[in-house]
């Protein structure tokens, strides 16, 4: 896994972390610079970390007290939806206030050979981990979507994953499919991290599962747990179609879409605490902040 962090002198710091929680700091500034060395030195980024790894010593400060931050400042956040039967028949919920008998432009999506992507984030709207996400002023039914993340080179290829937070607003989006990106995108609106697993140590990334985990007055008030072995699509497909005809930077995060819910008459509210875990990544906090507090 490879993470930033914020080291003694308040400077980010890259780091790869093994298996067993040992740290060992490396030389490049972010995480991009790892795949630009593995390309000079036409070998894989797993190999440029091991061999700096085995001619250094781990840092003696335990994993549960760096102070992480995002784990890559990614230009451009993408997001993939409908990708999970669970996120079809939720929308449909919204769209339909509950006719769950309407065929929507949803199931369509589900089935169409071409998926959705739509345009989540940007570096500056996005936060790392223990950060807070927003909500927003003109929504009262806002839920966090936990999605895997995958973080690409500028030719689509799955350079890592990580942990995502697709924070969305249920009724803006059930109101009007129109108003997706105002349901989708504003201040905080994403988190990214705790780490980046390099895509060499994942045998199959179908294997991974996600929880997500909402804490309300310091009582778990919600948990879901879901397997991206019911991802409708491939995670390659969803890259492919991202970069048709676009310009992809390197570094891009592409979402893959939510597969947990919470209860319909959920919605998330100042002070609520958000962990999304997928093992072998890590686990992703964050407080939630009402927007006008913060003004
Ligand atoms: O169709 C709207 C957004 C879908 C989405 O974000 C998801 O399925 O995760
Ligand atoms: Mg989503």
């Amino acid at each position: 896994r490879i993470i930033r962090y914020s080291n003694q002198e308040n400077k980010p710091a890259l780091a790869a972390v093994t298996d067993e929680d040992k740290i060992y700091d490396l030389p490049f500034e972010d995480f991009l610079e790892i795949v630009r060395q593995a390309e000079d030195k036409e070998s894989t980024a797993l190999q440029v970390v091991e061999e700096i790894i085995s001619q250094s010593l781990p840092l003696e400060i335990p994993y549960d007290e760096l102070s992480l931050l995002v784990p890559i400042e990614a230009q451009e956040v993408w997001a993939s939806g409908v990708t999970f039967e669970k996120s079809r028949d939720e929308r449909n919920y919204e769209a339909t206030g509950g006719k769950l008998d309407a065929a929507t432009f949803y199931d369509k999506v589900y089935d169409a050979e071409r998926p959705e992507i739509f345009f989540k984030s940007t570096n500056k709207r996005t936060v790392g981990p223990e950060e807070d996400v927003y909500l927003r002023s003109d929504s009262n039914w806002q839920i966090p979507e936990p999605e895997v993340g995958l973080v690409l080179g500028n030719k689509g290829q799955i350079l890592g994953f990580t942990i995502g937070n697709d924070m969305s607003c249920r009724d803006i989006e059930g109101e009007n499919p129109l108003y997706l990106p105002q349901a989708k995108v504003w201040k905080n609106s994403c988190a990214l991290g705790p780490a980046i697993r390099l895509s060499e140590t994942v045998e199959d990334p179908y294997e991974l599962e996600i929880t997500c985990r909402i804490y309300r007055d310091q009582e778990k008030h919600f948990e879901g747990t879901a397997s991206m072995k019911q991802l409708k699509r491939k995670f390659d497909e969803l890259a492919a179609y991202l970069l048709k005809d676009n310009t992809v930077f390197d570094g891009t995060v592409l979402l893959t879409g939510t597969c947990i819910v919470p209860p319909n008459e959920f919605s998330l509210r100042d002070g609520d605490q958000i962990e999304i875990e997928v093992p072998g990544i890590g686990v992703l906090v964050n407080s939630v902040k009402s927007q006008v507090s913060q003004l």
